[in-house]
């Protein structure tokens, strides 16, 4: 999750030659900054460098990634008129670059590739809101007073989704995950009239494709009953709801994903460590993906995350493998 950002050099090197949306448009450069922290932390698997907003900026909505603050959207969405700016997208048109990287880089790659879209809350929360927010008020009150207008909305996000994601399956993606990052702002009853049935419609029109498919939110601990009938795979959790409570919520036949805090990857290894085995414990010796609850801070030190891979690899089956350190 964000593994490829500004916490890693050869990024940083990159950013300083290209925009956001120039590394995603050129394949070599995508892939450059992709095989980077896969090669340097030794992760199980590669996630696709590109941005959740880029599908929008591809069928002609004004987008720019604002350095420090996110994505900025040059006319948010207020009315059904303003629906009409969404066209549908087609992936083989309108950004051929995003097969192609996946294509490059699944030739150079010995680990799976994981590819992504943007949930459709999460994009209407930066249509409606114009760019990042922390309350998300704007969407929630369009939500509630215009369902029909939203309805609509979140259908095209949907496909918009639902086209990316096949098309990086289709170039060979081994996995898919759905960043629902902000949907955790939504009461349980909210989240299943507005959003679950966008979001099982995105998860059963990957079905055939037979990659696992991976749902992620963050603070997302009172939907994840609701999440589970969506029709992922695995559910990534972040760090606010232990593993075995995520998993009681989730059920049987649901893998969880998760779920460090990034913030704990600041903190001394000693604390690192425990912490790392804390949630290995919880999440129990099967059908987990080792991952941090959330992107890595850009301030967090490689060697960390690259000690982080080493100690899950060596934790097989709930076998401590690493000595224990001395105090
Ligand atoms: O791991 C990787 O580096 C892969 C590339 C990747 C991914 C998976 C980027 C590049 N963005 C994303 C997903 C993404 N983008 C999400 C979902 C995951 C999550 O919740 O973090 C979201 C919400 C975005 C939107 C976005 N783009 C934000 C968040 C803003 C907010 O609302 O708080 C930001 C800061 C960006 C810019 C961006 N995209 C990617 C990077 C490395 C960055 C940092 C800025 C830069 O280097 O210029």
């Amino acid at each position: 999750m964000r593994q490829a950002g500004r916490s890693l050099p050869g990024y940083r090197e990159v950013r300083k030659r290209a925009s956001l949306f120039e590394i995603c448009r050129s394949p070599q450069l995508a892939a450059e900054v992709t095989l980077e922290p896969v090669e340097l932390l030794g992760v199980d698997a590669a996630i696709l460098f590109s941005d959740i907003v880029l599908p929008l900026a591809a069928i002609g909505v004004g987008v720019e990634i604002v350095p420090g603050v996110g994505p900025v959207i040059d006319s948010p969405i207020r009315d059904a008129r303003d629906l009409e700016r969404l066209r549908p997208f087609e992936p083989a048109q309108d950004a051929p670059y995003l097969a192609d990287a996946v294509r490059l880089l699944v030739s150079q790659l010995d680990v799976p590739l994981i590819g992504f879209a943007g949930g459709p809350f999460t994009l209407a929360s930066y249509l409606i809101e114009g760019g990042p927010s922390k309350t998300h008020a704007r969407t929630r009150a369009l939500m509630y007073g215009e369902p029909l207008l939203w309805r609509r909305l979140l259908d095209r996000l949907a496909d918009i989704a639902l086209a990316s994601l096949r098309a990086q399956a289709l170039a060979g993606a081994s996995a898919l995950q759905l960043f629902e990052s902000w949907a955790g702002v939504l009461d349980p009853g909210s989240y299943r009239t507005f959003v679950l049935p966008a979001a099982r419609r995105i998860f059963d029109g990957l079905a055939d494709l037979g990659v696992p498919r991976v749902h992620f939110g963050v603070g997302t601990g009172e939907l994840l009953e609701s999440m589970a009938v969506a029709g992922a795979d695995v559910v990534g959790v972040d760090w606010r709801v232990p593993m075995d409570a995520a998993r009681a919520r989730l059920g049987r036949g649901v893998a969880v994903q998760g779920n460090l805090d990034p913030a704990a990857c600041l903190a001394p290894w000693d604390v690192v460590r425990e912490r790392v085995l804390a949630v290995l414990a919880q999440a129990g010796p099967t059908g987990h993906v080792f991952n941090l609850g959330h992107g890595v801070l850009p301030e967090t030190n490689p060697d960390t995350l690259r000690r982080i891979v080493e100690l899950v690899h060596g934790h097989r089956g709930g076998e401590r493998a690493e000595p224990p350190v001395r105090s």
